[in-house]
């Protein structure tokens, strides 16, 4: 049975898209926004009560090893179909929701391909110290599967995007970097079926969001310089704000406010840079969640409730406060 209890697999996050379309066949429909560079199916779930909402574009797990984001994406989707709060339910109902778990779907199917931990330790030797080593290759994977050199696999996806692509060193040309962006904009057939999907329904789109791991940061543009600042930086900075205040409210999680080139690192070719360039969403925002570091992107399941419940008041407390803007 699914649960929030446990991280899932992307068979058993498809499993449960398919369940709740059926328990909810009036409010839900499936989309699919294209294929992986190895062929799988990149699913993302609508949920509209009425017609002509404005819409909330949710982006999660582009980053494969980031399973607390499609484990919050999922939770959210229950939530605004289940909820018994009257907040929750007046966000389900008044905007049309367009959320994608997993874009990342080859880098996240790698990351679960982490079998026993302890027949893959490496036992390391040094005159007379000893150390077993657990490889967390697979787990740790963050970009797509796709090829790029004989010897490195995959682009960071969260700098493929056409958006000061490259820019400002914001990305790394070496095929082996972490951060490698790609060799050309949407060269990763990921971020192009996202942004052709994205640009289908950005007329519509008020707020984006990108759900990443870890830091505790609500960030926004730019990402590709910190010399300049977006137009709207107070209605970003103010709305941001209110939803750090909400989070912190709930649990006393504490997340840090501000530009993604100013508050954590020069980033550029990110997505949700990309969808506030390219219009639509006058609001977008990069989600870090839980933890500062302490176990990182191995967050324990445990926390996948907490860190999803503090969410949800995050994005209640955004929508108000984005509903105040002059
Ligand atoms: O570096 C990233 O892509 C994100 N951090 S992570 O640790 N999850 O990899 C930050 C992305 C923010 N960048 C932009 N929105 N440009
Ligand atoms: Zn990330």
């Amino acid at each position: 049975d699914f649960s929030w209890t446990a991280y899932h697999n992307l068979d058993r996050i498809y499993g449960w898209l398919d369940h709740i379309l059926e328990t909810y066949p009036q409010e839900t429909s499936a989309f699919v926004i294209g294929k992986s560079f190895e062929g799988r199916e990149i699913r993302g779930l609508k949920i509209s009560y009425k017609p002509n909402n404005p819409g909330i574009f949710v982006e999660s797990n582009i980053h494969a090893r980031e399973w607390i984001t499609s484990a919050t994406a999922t939770y959210l989707i229950k939530a605004l179909l289940t909820s018994n709060d009257t907040n929750v339910q007046n966000i389900a109902r008044n905007f049309d929701w367009y959320i994608i778990p997993v874009v990342n779907v080859d880098g996240f199917v790698y990351s679960h391909q982490h079998v026993c931990l302890e027949l893959l330790e490496v036992t390391i030797q040094f005159q007379e110290y000893k150390i077993n080593v657990p490889i967390f290759q697979n787990r740790m994977w963050r970009k797509t599967r796709q090829p790029h050199s004989s010897l490195c696999i995959g682009a960071d996806p969260n700098r493929n995007f056409d958006s000061y692509w490259m820019a400002n060193g914001g990305a790394s040309s070496q095929p082996c970097s972490e951060t490698y962006g790609g060799p050309k904009p949407f060269s990763e057939p990921e971020t192009l079926a996202l942004a052709n999907f994205y640009r289908s329904i950005s007329r519509k789109v008020t707020l984006y969001l990108a759900f990443h791991s870890y830091g505790q940061y609500i960030l926004f543009p730019y990402g590709h310089t910190n010399k300049e600042a977006p137009k709207n930086l107070r209605d970003l900075t103010t709305v941001a704000d209110d939803a750090a205040k909400a989070i912190r409210n709930l649990y006393g999680t504490r997340y840090t406010v501000g530009t993604v080139a100013g508050t954590l690192y020069i980033a550029s070719g990110g997505g949700s840079d990309w969808a506030y360039n390219e219009g639509g969403a006058r609001l977008a925002y990069t989600f870090e969640f839980r933890d500062k570091g302490n176990t990182g992107f191995l967050l324990p399941a445990r926390q996948i409730i907490p860190n999803a419940e503090e969410t949800l008041d995050g994005i209640v407390a955004m929508l108000k406060s984005a509903k105040n803007l002059a």
